[in-house]
């Protein structure tokens, strides 16, 4: 019987593709998917079939199936969404060691274009071209590797401050002045004000450790990013942590201890994901280095001479010092003058870091300033008004607690869990200065 067959009656999934295993053997069931691959070889077509849980291969051969079943294969398109009943054979051969020989398949859905790429294998088009029609780009299996990463890591770093007592809080995304400097800011009309989109939770998340000591945070961050680079978004999320009673110190214990409750879970939960984009080299740690700013420039000194004490370190520079630190790594204590007017100084140094990866910033935090006058102070040398920061420097008048935090780039750490040098290809739909669609 086939799709053509108006009597047909109706498939009912009875397994999703993960829980088949080869004890299935000789079994009958019903599957439900889409068609990724449809390769013919003499006179057998091999379907690789997706569901929600993953692969099975489809094995239709003429003179063993049934003749109307091996016509209809002739007929099947990539991209087509069918219901497939039939008996399952163990086939060491086959990926997870079984085949599904098929009885009766039902076509759902049929496509009316053949998209630019195929989804199994041959060589990817532009990144532009498949976000263009990204709810099909995303069907390739290394994207659905890739976008299941990101979900258990979301999961993980949730149970992790759950687990450790934090409270998870919701800040506003609408805000009325800048934390991170103006320039990045995507302006909006809220009623008849001026109104942002926020950089970062910040402010927020500082003045919650007053009524609740320990919070995190997971949510969208936006900022007008004006060069397009393989890691800047216009919208990425935020993780957010902020303490009471800690300083910058224990901070880099904390995330010492998030990341190895990630590395942990993703090996336990999500190898195989993992293994299919080649990404276990970032689980080789067990635990993080720390540089100084001031040794820092030395290490870069001793290739690059023009760096000077002071400058941000450039993209060459990282290059060079992920020369001597390949994984995860903190650059720590960084000069006053770069750092915004919340970070707590010591002359000219700071009590900063930045979590790095290789050459790519991931993270960054510090103790805060919690003294007003200071924080009045530190408002004024980085020339901001402080009666624009009313709404936040009159909570520091009820005994503010010294307090740190820190917030890491989701994606940043993304591209390095999936192993992805473009930030684009770990995020579902990416924003940038030439994409607001889809
Ligand atoms: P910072 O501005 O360094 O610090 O941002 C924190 C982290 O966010 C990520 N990030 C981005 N990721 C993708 N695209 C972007 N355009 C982008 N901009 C930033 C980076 C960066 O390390 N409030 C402080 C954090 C704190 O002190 O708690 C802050 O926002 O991975």
């Amino acid at each position: 019987m086939n799709a053509d067959n108006k009597d047909q009656k109706k498939l009912i999934r009875t397994s999703y593709s993960k829980d088949i295993t080869p004890d299935f053997d000789e079994k009958n069931i019903t599957v439900i998917g889409w068609i990724v691959s449809i390769r013919k070889q003499g006179k057998i077509y091999f379907i690789m079939l997706y569901d929600s849980t993953g692969p099975l291969q489809i094995i239709i051969k003429k003179g063993v199936s049934h003749d109307d079943i091996f016509a209809q294969a002739e007929t099947l398109k990539e991209h087509s969404s069918i219901a497939v009943q039939g008996i399952i054979k163990k086939s060491d051969k086959a990926p997870k060691g079984v085949e599904l020989h098929p009885e009766e398949i039902s076509v759902l859905s049929t496509t009316n274009k053949i998209p630019p790429f195929s989804l199994y294998g041959g060589q990817l088009p532009n990144i532009d071209k498949r976000l263009d029609i990204r709810a099909v780009d995303l069907r390739r299996p290394s994207a659905q590797s890739i976008m299941k990463l990101r979900a258990k890591t979301l999961q993980s770093i949730r149970n992790f401050y759950i687990d450790c007592d934090y409270l998870e809080v919701n800040t506003p995304k609408i805000i009325a002045t800048a934390t991170e400097g103006g320039s990045a800011l995507f302006p909006m009309l809220y009623y008849d004000k001026e109104a942002f989109l926020t950089q970062s939770p910040q402010l927020f998340k500082e003045q919650l450790v007053l009524p609740f000591e320990k919070v995190f945070e997971i949510a969208y961050a936006y900022r007008a990013e004006k060069s397009r680079t393989l890691y800047h978004i216009s919208e990425f999320i935020s993780v957010d942590m902020e303490q009471a009673f800690i300083d910058y110190k224990d901070v880099l214990k904390i995330i010492e201890d998030l990341l190895l409750h990630i590395k942990n879970d993703l090996l336990e939960t999500s190898s195989e994901h993992l293994e299919l984009l080649d990404s276990k080299d970032w689980t080789t740690f067990d635990s993080i280095p720390s540089v100084t700013y001031n040794d820092a420039i030395d290490l870069i000194k001793e290739v690059d001479s023009k760096i000077e004490w002071g400058d941000d370190l450039s993209t060459k520079s990282m290059d060079i010092l992920s020369k001597k630190f390949p994984h995860f790594y903190y650059v720590t204590d960084w000069p006053s003058a770069g750092k915004p007017f919340y970070i707590k100084c010591e002359g000219d140094y700071s009590e900063s870091f930045d979590l790095m990866y290789g050459n790519k910033e991931l993270a960054s935090g510090g103790t805060r300033v919690n003294d007003k006058d200071e924080l009045i102070d530190r408002l004024k040398q980085k020339n901001l008004n402080p009666n624009g920061f009313d709404f936040h420097l009159r909570v520091f008048d009820y005994g503010m607690p010294p307090h740190a935090g820190f917030g890491l780039g989701f994606e940043r750490l993304m591209m390095t869990i999936a192993n992805q040098t473009n930030i684009r290809e770990v995020g579902l739909f990416p924003r940038d200065q030439h994409r607001l669609s889809p």
